[in-house]
């Protein structure tokens, strides 16, 4: 007897994750997979010989001599540029989708994984928007005994920079999920908005170890093993329609 098909555990986070940020007033939109350099590092302030670009091992895309370098984008924040340049300020966006580095995987360390990023631009934004917003994301996501921890970090993009923990129950330790902060004015002014009036903070999120400490899964290599065992073990939610695409989501742009 065939079994009926089921969504795959990481589009049914999307689609959770995405309701709850709507329902914090965040709009959902996406973006190429196939990226420029531009976006994907010089718009956000990784200028060429930067170390920070060594953060991320690439897969360049081969061009003909005199075109513009392209990639497989490496995270999803060249979407704070895209949609800035497009829509301009004030906003609130969330992206999801897919990302590729090229790098040696492991039990939390993926080749191809999914991010979500996140985009708050307005007049008086604070750290503390940033930080609200992401504890009651998690809080809504996990319930409300999750654990969560701000770290300082570093990103060129944002200025302060912050590593977000979750504790991780079924392994007994934090586990980093996303990277976030306030967006750097120069971020805001390459795509022509205006750092004295306005500001903002961003954050990425990486959806497959969100949904790992969620259901105890020990090793990201499970989410695309393509074994489909997998997937109809996956006791997640399956709340048909949560997180639907409406009017103003799903776009490309
Ligand atoms: C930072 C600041 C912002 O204003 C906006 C976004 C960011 C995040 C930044 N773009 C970034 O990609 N940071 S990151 O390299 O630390 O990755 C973010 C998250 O993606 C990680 O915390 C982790 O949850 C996930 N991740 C990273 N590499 C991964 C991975 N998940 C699976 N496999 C990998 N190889």
């Amino acid at each position: 007897m065939t079994q009926p098909g089921r969504l795959h555990p990481i589009s049914i986070a999307i689609r959770e994750m995405a309701d709850i940020f709507s329902r914090m007033g965040f709009g959902v939109v996406q973006g190429p997979e196939l990226e420029t350099e531009h976006y994907n590092f010089d718009a956000l302030n990784i200028p060429p010989d930067h170390p920070s670009r060594d953060m991320w091992d690439t897969f360049w895309v081969k061009t003909k001599e005199g075109e513009e370098r392209t990639l497989l984008r490496t995270h999803t924040s060249p979407m704070q540029i895209r949609w800035l340049e497009k829509k301009g300020a004030p906003t609130r966006i969330i992206v999801p989708g897919k990302v590729f580095r090229n790098e040696a995987t492991d039990m939390t360390h993926e080749a191809q994984f999914y991010q979500l990023e996140g985009l708050a631009i307005d007049t008086n934004i604070t750290l503390a928007h940033l930080k609200g917003t992401l504890e009651r994301f998690c809080k809504e996501y996990f319930g409300s005994d999750a654990k969560v921890r701000l770290r300082p970090s570093f990103f060129p993009f944002t200025e302060p920079s912050v590593e977000v923990d979750v504790w991780f129950p079924a392994q007994g330790k934090w586990l980093e999920v996303m990277g976030a902060g306030m967006v750097h004015p120069l971020v805001l002014e390459n795509a022509g908005v205006d750092s004295t009036k306005y500001q903002g903070f961003a954050f990425g999120l990486g959806v497959e170890r969100f949904v790992m400490i969620k259901y105890g899964i020990p090793d990201v290599r499970l989410f695309h093993s393509g074994d489909i065992r997998f997937n109809y073990a996956f006791d997640g939610p399956r709340r048909p329609g949560v997180g639907a695409p409406t009017e103003a989501s799903g776009k490309t742009i």
